[in-house]
């Protein structure tokens, strides 16, 4: 009986001991796992701050806090938010879509109390040529920037940026928010200067091991869930998406950014096969999969959600889908003024996707 007794506090003190070194991350990750059998998460890129509709004025104005396309179409918000840190980098006030970095601060975090998912993304810009992060008319710029390169200097201050800000990421008890940090993202294409033809393989690693390294090791984030986010590729082997794949040791998710910009069928088979791979590689190294950022633009098909994305994403043990930003000249969510409206409450009410009530309550 005493043996048996202290078997159970041996193991209650194991739990509890487990439970206490999971960082927040690893919190994150599994929060996410347990979701993931009920579904997918819905997300949106930029939500709160500006819609299909109406501009943000960013003014302190408490009733234009947590605005929402998504919430005024369907009654909830989404269950991932996506914010862009690009123009931290140069301290400037506000990011490259003129939201003030205090704003992205203030809503990623009021997410987060609400209890929803957050993820950061961030498009800096070229280190080299001052241009932004499509300035692709240099091929030197990974190098540039790597130990040794002439811009390394200037791209440890960019990267000292990005973490003070991250490090102002805490709740009124000042616990640090668990953030999905998806740097580097798309760096299959060639638009952004890391893109595939921007760099070797060597520098690609260099790259994304000099910012994590600078983050975890030196500033020692512990609340960042790491996400490997190439583009729609339609063409992966192993072999291929391993040259650039940071290792199993540095990335809890996997992410896919894809979006239909020609024919329906043509992603179709893209999308499919793609999910395919990653699905395979995700399950055998244990890793999240997520389509980080996904969308058609403009809804110019209104039923697009519920007739092509959604019955491929059903196919696969997908963590979250996030729509790009709802910007008057390019939204990829809903408004409810549209006619993509209609479809979009389908997606809503369907036993498989998360919104924010779905994962909070
Ligand atoms: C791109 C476009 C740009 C925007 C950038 C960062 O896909 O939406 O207009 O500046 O993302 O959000």
């Amino acid at each position: 009986m005493i043996w048996a007794l202290a078997g159970c506090i041996v193991a209650a003190c194991t739990t509890a001991k487990k439970e206490k070194e999971l960082t927040k991350s690893e919190m994150l990750r599994e929060r996410m796992a347990a979701l993931q059998v009920k579904g997918y998460m819905m997300g949106h890129q930029d939500d709160p701050f500006y819609g299909v509709t109406w501009e943000g004025t960013y003014s302190g104005d408490s009733a234009e806090m947590g605005r929402s396309d998504v919430l005024e179409t369907c009654g909830d918000y989404p269950a991932v938010m996506g914010f862009d840190l690009g123009g931290i980098e140069m301290a400037d006030e506000k990011n490259l879509d003129s939201v003030p970095f205090a704003r992205i601060h203030d809503e990623l975090i009021a997410h987060h109390e609400r209890g929803g998912i957050v993820t950061l993304s961030w498009h800096p810009r070229n280190p080299l040529t001052g241009g932004t992060a499509w300035d692709v008319s240099d091929t030197t710029v990974v190098k540039s920037i790597l130990p040794e390169g002439s811009q390394h200097e200037k791209f440890k201050t960019w990267m000292q940026r990005v973490a003070d800000f991250i490090g102002t990421l805490k709740t009124n008890d000042g616990q640090p928010v668990p953030v999905i940090f998806r740097p580097w993202h798309e760096n299959n294409g060639s638009w952004f200067w890391w893109g595939q033809k921007l760099c070797s393989d060597e520098e690609f690693h260099g790259l994304w091991n000099m910012l994590q390294d600078y983050l975890v090791e030196e500033r020692g984030f512990t609340n960042l869930l790491w996400s490997y986010s190439p583009n729609l590729d339609g063409g992966w082997n192993e072999e291929r998406f391993l040259q650039r794949y940071p290792g199993n040791e540095r990335v809890t998710l996997i992410g896919e950014d894809a979006y239909q910009w020609g024919t329906e069928e043509d992603f179709k088979t893209a999308l499919k096969a793609d999910l395919d791979f990653i699905s395979a590689f995700a399950g055998k190294n244990n890793k999240l999969m997520a389509m980080t950022e996904c969308g058609l633009q403009n809804m110019t098909d209104s039923t697009w959600w519920t007739r092509v994305l959604k019955p491929i994403m059903d196919q696969y043990p997908i963590s979250y889908f996030l729509l790009w930003r709802n910007y008057k000249k390019e939204y990829f969510g809903p408004s409810p003024e549209l006619p993509c409206a209609t479809d979009f409450r389908q997606l809503y009410e369907a036993d498989n996707t998360l919104f924010l009530k779905d994962i909070s309550q």
